[in-house]
């Protein structure tokens, strides 16, 4: 059956700011304690829906998370009223603070893996809310997208949610930025690829030494048997240790796949040559297109520095294929020089497109990271919510919104401000009446 592939982009939320909590995230490291710009966050985050919507993609919005989060600092024994909350946590743990008003559910790349219905044994579409337990900040926020979800995704005629795997660090899962799907076809069975950082059960497995590796081979494979994929549609890899060191905690951060196509940068995995021999015998219908970047052209450095591979590679009705890259890719010489080159080569990658998408940019999260993928058939797409779908109403209606409600500057001092949670929480109340989501926010119910 014909399918679509629907790119969930994420809202950027109003307490968007820069407070350094992903270690081995060079870019959030790096601009720890500047100034973030809420409004133009979300605004870049919209343009780029509502350019990819008028090319003809199909393109919806997930909405962002209560933040502040005061069920987490509550559970971490802050007590009071809520602004009483906030302001012990402002003086005695201003970290837990800043993760708790953390905007990091823009980057729905992590919010979950999603398998399409035509690899899963029951036919249906599969959800597994990452449980993003590397980080404090990102680890509250499965709970909270599991029913935004569901919520978006209710029929269980055609839709499976799993809750997120136990948390737990040899259960690691960061979601669909380490999960590929490639298909000679959207609506044809495929190929799952699920790239891991570390195996937690074999002590003797290479790993990195700096950073943490986030995502284990247990949670991929986890989830493969929640989705009831076939081994036959499944291939693991693990991601060089070394590229983790560099900074490349998502292995979307070193590869980009769509249908046949993997673009990938030449250090990116280990064992290569067996992965895409894997790849390319497990896909059907197709022949596997690699196109691999060489160290020589871009290295892994800068690579990291312009997010180069932090791209969505989208299908075009005609056929073709568009790279869509931070704007930083036009910054970086080398990386701007390959761009140029790509075009002429052999392969079906033939339109670029930048985005300027820099206030996520700086705490990480490019293109790609901004979009969770869901391949859906005719009747899915009839049966998902239809007031998150992008159209130019929404945009106008939800630009006014962040006009309304967002701040354009926010700092971590600001986060003490009781102000900003009332300001926070009205325009979310007010968000889920435009998306009509009633009482997805704890503090709605
Ligand atoms: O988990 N940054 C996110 C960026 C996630 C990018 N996603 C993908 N690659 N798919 C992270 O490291 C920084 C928050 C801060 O420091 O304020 C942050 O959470």
């Amino acid at each position: 059956m014909h399918a679509y592939e629907v790119n969930f982009d994420g809202l950027v939320g109003p307490t968007h700011n820069y407070a350094g909590l992903s270690y081995g995230n060079v870019a959030s490291q790096a601009n720890l304690k500047q100034s973030s710009n809420p409004k133009e966050a979300a605004k870049q985050g919209l343009r780029k829906m509502k350019s990819l919507a008028d090319q003809g993609f199909q393109q919806a919005v997930l909405p962002p998370l209560q933040r502040p989060d005061l069920n987490f600092l509550r559970q971490i024994g802050f007590t009071g009223s809520d602004a009483q909350v906030l302001s012990k946590a402002a003086r005695q743990a201003p970290q837990m603070l800043a993760a708790a008003y953390s905007a990091s559910s823009m980057w729905t790349a992590n919010a979950a893996t999603v398998s399409p219905s035509a690899d899963t044994a029951d036919g249906r579409v599969h959800f597994t809310a990452a449980n993003l337990n590397a980080k404090v900040h990102r680890s509250v926020e499965h709970p909270v997208t599991s029913r935004i979800l569901a919520a978006i995704f209710e029929d269980p005629e055609f839709f499976a949610h799993h809750q997120a795997l136990p948390a737990v660090s040899q259960f690691g899962d960061e979601g669909a930025a380490n999960h590929t799907r490639f298909c000679a076809d959207y609506g044809a069975p495929g190929v799952e690829f699920f790239v891991y950082g570390k195996v937690a059960f074999d002590a003797g497995a290479a790993k990195p030494h700096r950073y943490p590796a986030r995502q284990t081979k247990e949670a991929s494979e986890a989830i493969a048997r929640l989705h009831g994929l076939d081994e036959g549609g499944v291939v693991y890899a693990q991601q060089r240790p070394e590229t983790i060191d560099s900074g490349v905690f998502h292995n979307d951060v070193i590869a980009v796949g769509n249908r046949e196509v993997l673009f990938y940068h030449e250090r990116a995995l280990v064992d290569t040559e067996r992965v895409l021999s894997e790849l390319d015998q497990k896909l059907q219908g197709a022949d596997l297109k690699a196109v691999m970047v060489p160290e020589q052209a871009v290295s892994l450095e800068d690579a990291v520095g312009s997010y180069l591979f932090n791209s969505q590679l989208l299908s075009r009705s005609d056929g073709g294929m568009t790279l869509v890259v931070p704007g930083e890719c036009r910054e970086v010489a080398s990386v701007s020089a390959y761009l140029d080159q790509l075009l002429g080569m052999d392969n079906p990658i033939d339109r670029i497109e930048a985005f300027d998408l820099k206030q996520s940019m700086k705490n990480g999260g490019g293109p790609a990271c901004l979009r969770l993928r869901v391949v859906l058939n005719a009747a899915e797409l009839a049966a998902v919510k239809s007031t998150v779908i992008m159209d130019d109403a929404l945009f106008e209606r939800l630009n006014h919104w962040v006009d309304a409600h967002y701040r354009d500057r926010l700092s971590q001092n600001d986060l003490a401000d009781p102000q900003l949670l009332q300001e926070s929480l009205s325009a979310l109340d007010e968000l889920t009446h435009i998306l009509q989501l009633d009482s997805v926010y704890p503090f709605q119910r």
